[in-house]
């Protein structure tokens, strides 16, 4: 049982190996994002803070160091219940904080928890979800952000998105308004399978074909989150780039070994 971990406890048909990467980029001069990557509970989050005066990086910890307490029972709907309740409870204390201050204090969400044959994954703003599978990088996650609504109405062109004057207005995030409604995804994990859940610094500076090619042509998933990395660097890093990224291992494989 070397190299990955796993827990009898989450009862899980997969154990799994994961990386998490957090980096201040080449322009700001703090870094706003938060990970955690609580292996023993197979759980991950990011969390992207936003708020002047230091206020993006007091939310997206807050929210990280609470999330980081939960631990997963052998139900997997009561766990989604823990995780919504924390991040309503964390959305109510950022938005009176920020009533408090008079500003807007908020920070994105996104998470993946494993159970049994199954990951969760759950978000709010525009930190997303993918899963790299037979070679193919699927997003899970829908952005929650005004230029995703304006292309789901069809008002924009995928064009006209990429460079839109708003590209940076977010409907939801935790602590930016009274009510905050978290949307879950679950799927089936398949041996081989890579999951990625990331701040927006990925994708302002690669597209999602370079991030598949770049998954494509590593050997390891050490050396996917190193390239993954140099990559935003190398474009620029205008923000601050959070990841993580999560490969399930078939315990099945690994007795027959
Ligand atoms: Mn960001």
């Amino acid at each position: 049982m070397k190299g990955f971990n796993s827990n009898a406890l989450i009862d899980s048909a997969f154990g799994w190996r994961s990386i998490s990467v957090s980096n201040t980029g080449k322009v700001r001069k703090i870094n706003e994002d938060s990970c955690m990557e609580n292996k023993e509970q197979a759980h991950w989050a990011v969390a992207d803070g936003m708020g002047g005066h230091h206020a993006g990086d007091l939310a997206s910890q807050m929210i990280i160091n609470n999330l980081s307490s939960l631990r997963q029972s052998a139900d997997l709907a009561s766990f989604i219940d823990q995780i919504e309740d924390t991040l309503l409870g964390v959305n109510e204390n950022l938005y009176q904080l920020a009533k408090s201050r008079n500003t807007v204090i908020g920070s994105t969400i996104v998470g993946a928890v494993l159970n049994k044959a199954h990951i969760l994954l759950y978000w709010a703003g525009d930190s997303r979800g993918y899963v790299f599978r037979n070679m193919h990088l699927s997003q899970l996650t829908r952005d929650h952000t005004l230029v995703q609504d304006l292309l789901d109405e069809n008002k924009i062109s995928l064009e006209q998105a990429r460079n839109h004057p708003e590209k940076n207005v977010i409907t939801r995030a935790v602590g930016s308004h009274q009510n905050l409604f978290v949307d879950c995804y679950m799927m089936p994990i398949k041996e081989g399978d890579i999951f990625i859940i990331c701040s927006d610094g990925i994708e302002k500076e690669i597209d999602d074909m370079k991030l598949e090619s770049i998954l494509k042509n590593s050997r390891s998933l050490k050396q996917s989150a190193e390239d993954i990395l140099d990559n935003v660097l190398n474009a620029g890093a205008r923000d601050n780039v959070s990841f993580v990224l999560i490969e399930p291992v078939s315990l099945n494989e690994i007795t027959r070994q």
